[in-house]
């Protein structure tokens, strides 16, 4: 296969967790690529870049080796190792966290009373930085998956794994008892490459925050009495100036505004009790800052 010298290249993972979610994020962005199975790569339509579909697992050290410029996975990958990405940006999926657990059985209540016991798991890494950055003393067992089973075999007192849901902990009868770390995805870069090929790095970065900052706003409008205006407008944190444009109705005036999706039902239920009427929500396709 030839790839562009001069394209970026950006590596995503192949089939798993993240792979769906990214393929949606980068199309949202603007960027058209075959995503089919068999394929290990695509060349994007209408913008310089190739997509490389790779084992989440090897994309760290692919992009500090600069075999590749950029790659996304979860931040739970980089924290087993990897001294030459630099995170350029945090994206808003692939949530979890790192936990600790032991069976629900086990009399142990905190990680202090897992000193001088084993813990599995598949992030030896974190895992041990964590044990030994409390002054706990304990085993490290690294296993390469299913770490959840290890008690019941008899493998190990507690273990470290990956937690989304909880269903799978439940599941498996584990109780967790302390977070590690929280991870989510995180877009990397090889900072020579990055530096090199600046131009485009900083239009696909602007593409992405686009539709980042897309999902964390929704558009507003409504109706409110002219006199109620004072209240809507305080009612809508970080609003600093909304259009207000007058209704045919008189007395009445329209006013939209952008509000954050954290905030929004608290922000929806105030404007009521300001007393605006017809409320209208509206995704945001994307929002260029
Ligand atoms: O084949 P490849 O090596 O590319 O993929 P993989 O099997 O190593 O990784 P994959 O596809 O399972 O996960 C990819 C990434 O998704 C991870 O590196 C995390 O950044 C992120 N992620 C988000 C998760 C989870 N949530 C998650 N819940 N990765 C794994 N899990 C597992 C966890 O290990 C446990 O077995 O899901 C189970 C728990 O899920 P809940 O929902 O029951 O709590
Ligand atoms: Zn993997």
């Amino acid at each position: 296969m030839v790839l562009g010298k001069l394209n970026i290249k950006l590596a995503i993972q192949k089939e798993g967790r993240l792979s769906e979610r990214t393929i949606r994020f980068l199309t949202d962005a603007g960027f058209e690529f075959d995503s089919y199975k068999q394929r290990l790569f695509s060349t994007c339509r209408g913008f310089p870049m190739e997509i490389l579909f790779l084992r989440d697992d090897d994309i760290p050290g692919f992009v500090s080796s600069g075999a590749v410029d950029m790659g996304i996975v979860g931040s739970n990958v980089l924290r087993e190792g990897n001294a030459g990405a630099d995170t350029l940006l945090t994206l808003n999926y692939g949530f979890c966290r790192l936990m600790v657990a032991v069976p629900k059985e086990s009399p142990v209540r905190s990680v202090e009373e897992l000193a001088e016991k084993t813990v599995a798991t598949t992030y030896p890494v974190a895992t041990r930085d964590y044990f030994k950055s409390n002054g706990i003393s304990v085993s490290i067992i690294p296993i390469a998956g299913s770490a959840e089973i290890s008690p019941t075999l008899g493998i190990a007192d507690a273990v470290a794994d990956l937690v989304s849901t909880g269903s799978t902990m439940a599941l498996n009868d584990l109780r967790p008892i302390a977070t590690v770390y929280e991870s989510s995805a995180v877009l990397i870069g090889n900072p020579a490459s990055v530096r090199a090929k600046r131009v485009l790095a900083d239009q696909l970065l602007t593409r992405l925050k686009g539709v980042m900052a897309a999902e964390t706003y929704k558009y507003v409008i409504m109706n409110v009495p002219r006199s109620a205006l004072p209240g809507v407008t305080a009612a809508v944190p970080g609003l600093k100036s909304p259009t207000v444009s007058p209704l045919a109705e008189p007395g009445w005036v329209s006013v939209s505004a952008v509000v954050t999706e954290s905030v929004f039902w608290d922000t929806v239920r105030r404007l009521k009790e300001a007393g605006a009427t017809g409320i209208l929500v509206l995704p945001i396709e994307k929002m260029i800052v």
